[in-house]
């Protein structure tokens, strides 16, 4: 273990998805120090782990039975070298320090690959939205808002969606945010289109994935017609990442989320994908409604402590994980590559294994990590910030022929960087280098600060 890390360990040993992160990064640029002893000289590996700030506090809100309860919430500011904060809010029961500080560290270097100036934060609470009424979920927006607003603002620190944050939820924090500061502007992304959204947004991040897909085979001279693809999730990554890989003549087989899976052997069609986001989004129901709908689909319950997860165990040509960190562990991983899965973008945040991404690796598999793949959303949210600030909207194709640019530029910043340390093909290595010089140049040119 390096001595980084070790000391990272023991400062905080219980934080194991921060360790995994920053594991994976010390990892990979290792070579990019040894090429610059001033990097060493800086301790810019001591000082790009710790969070530039870190705000926890008490969120009381109260039920429809007039019960009081108490959420933890969280926002870690990571790192503004290279712009205002920037990452989503997630509001799930597994919420911790740990779990924030790895999204926020992985957000610093995603948001330098897209090439915005945006640095990285995540916040959220580990409040659970599943069975909450409309009005709760109000009154819990507004109980976490009527902190968070204080360190928040459209230069300095700019939240947006994650796992249980979505549009309703986005709205009433930006309402509450907007009666605290009395001032409208661009605080949150990924508001609805009619108060200051951006189009492409809610499909950004899944659109995004599958247009980094594209590229990679693009380089095997291959395209995504004709493919099968496993994708995990059923919420708005996995949404829209169905809805691409549709468009672009692949064949979507399954969808998932914490309960179970579904297996739908003659594919999800533009069809079926509508009744499922209407049954997710609308109805906020589960995904084993599908195969009620449609009987040819197999559901499979998920198990409670699963040696692997039967979803990623089918015959396919690609892999979408986009629904959470760690879904895909070593098992798994053999499973896919048995199975004879070429391509695995990654629209969750870190969802395979340290011991999963190292079969990719291994198997030459076209691997995308997370911090590549899923850059799209918070790409988007650039662009809407940039809106914005210039009081007008931009046309949908103008946006997504921006979001296709910036994901084919990310995709060739990682091949590029790469090559240059000797690691042709390896997107892992590629983009925690580039992400890493980056942030690291800009953190130099500012000080010891
Ligand atoms: P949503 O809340 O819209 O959907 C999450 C989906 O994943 C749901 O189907 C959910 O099932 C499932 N899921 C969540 N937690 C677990 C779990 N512990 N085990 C099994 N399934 C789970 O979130 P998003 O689609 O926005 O986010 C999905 C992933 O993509 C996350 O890793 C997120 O960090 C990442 N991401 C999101 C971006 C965005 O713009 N939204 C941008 C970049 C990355 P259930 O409903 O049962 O909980
Ligand atoms: O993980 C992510 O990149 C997001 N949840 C989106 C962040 C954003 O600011 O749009």
């Amino acid at each position: 273990m390096t001595d980084i890390m070790q000391s990272i360990t023991e400062r905080d040993p219980v934080e194991k998805e921060f360790h995994q992160a920053v594991d994976e990064v010390i990892n990979s640029v290792k070579p990019v120090l040894d090429r610059h002893p001033e990097y060493r000289q800086a301790a810019v590996l001591a000082r790009i782990t710790e969070p530039e700030r870190v705000i926890l506090f008490r969120v009381p809100w109260m039920d429809d039975e007039e019960q009081v309860h108490v959420n933890r919430g969280f926002r870690v500011e990571m790192n503004s070298a290279i712009g205002p904060y920037k990452g989503g809010l997630r509001f799930h029961p597994s919420v911790n320090l740990g779990i924030m500080k790895f999204l926020a560290f992985e957000q610093v270097f995603k948001n330098a690959l897209t090439t915005l100036a945006m640095g990285g934060g995540k916040g959220g609470s580990d409040f659970n939205p599943k069975g909450k009424s409309d009005s709760e979920m109000m009154r819990f927006c507004q109980s976490f808002m009527a902190e968070l607003y204080r360190h928040i603002g459209p230069n300095t620190d700019v939240p947006a969606g994650d796992i249980g944050v979505g549009a309703r939820e986005i709205g009433f924090l930006f309402g509450m945010y907007k009666k605290l500061k009395n001032e409208f502007t661009g605080v949150l992304t990924g508001k609805s289109l009619n108060w200051g959204g951006s189009l492409i947004r809610p499909e950004a991040t899944g659109y995004g994935s599958v247009y980094f897909a594209v590229e990679m085979l693009a380089v095997k001279r291959q395209t995504l017609k004709g493919k099968t693809c496993l994708v995990s999730g059923s919420g708005n990554v996995a949404q829209y990442t169905t809805e691409k890989i549709i468009e672009l003549g692949g064949k979507v087989l399954t969808l998932s989320d914490s309960s179970g899976y579904i297996y739908d052997e003659e594919g999800i069609d533009s069809e079926k994908l509508a009744s499922i986001q209407k049954l997710k989004n609308i109805q906020r129901g589960r995904i084993s409604e599908y195969a009620d709908e449609y009987p040819n689909a197999v559901y499979t319950e998920a198990e409670p402590s699963p040696d692997y997860n039967p979803l990623w165990n089918h015959k396919a040509d690609c892999a979408f994980p986009s629904a959470t960190e760690n879904e895909i562990n070593k098992k798994d991983a053999q499973n896919l590559v048995k199975n004879g899965v070429k391509l695995v973008s990654e629209g969750a945040n870190m969802p395979s294994t340290a011991e999963a991404v190292d079969i990719f690796l291994d198997k030459k598999l076209l691997y995308a990590p997370g911090k590549a793949a899923n850059a799209g959303g918070v790409a988007v949210s650039g662009l809407e910030m940039a809106q914005n600030s210039m009081r007008l909207n931009w046309p949908m194709e103008e946006v997504d022929n921006r979001l296709k640019i910036i994901m084919r530029s990310i995709h060739k910043t990682c091949l590029d960087a790469a090559e240059e340390y000797g690691q042709p093909g390896n997107y892992v290595i590629g983009a925690n280098i580039a992400g890493f010089v980056k942030v690291v140049n800009a953190m130099l040119d500012q000080g010891l600060v």
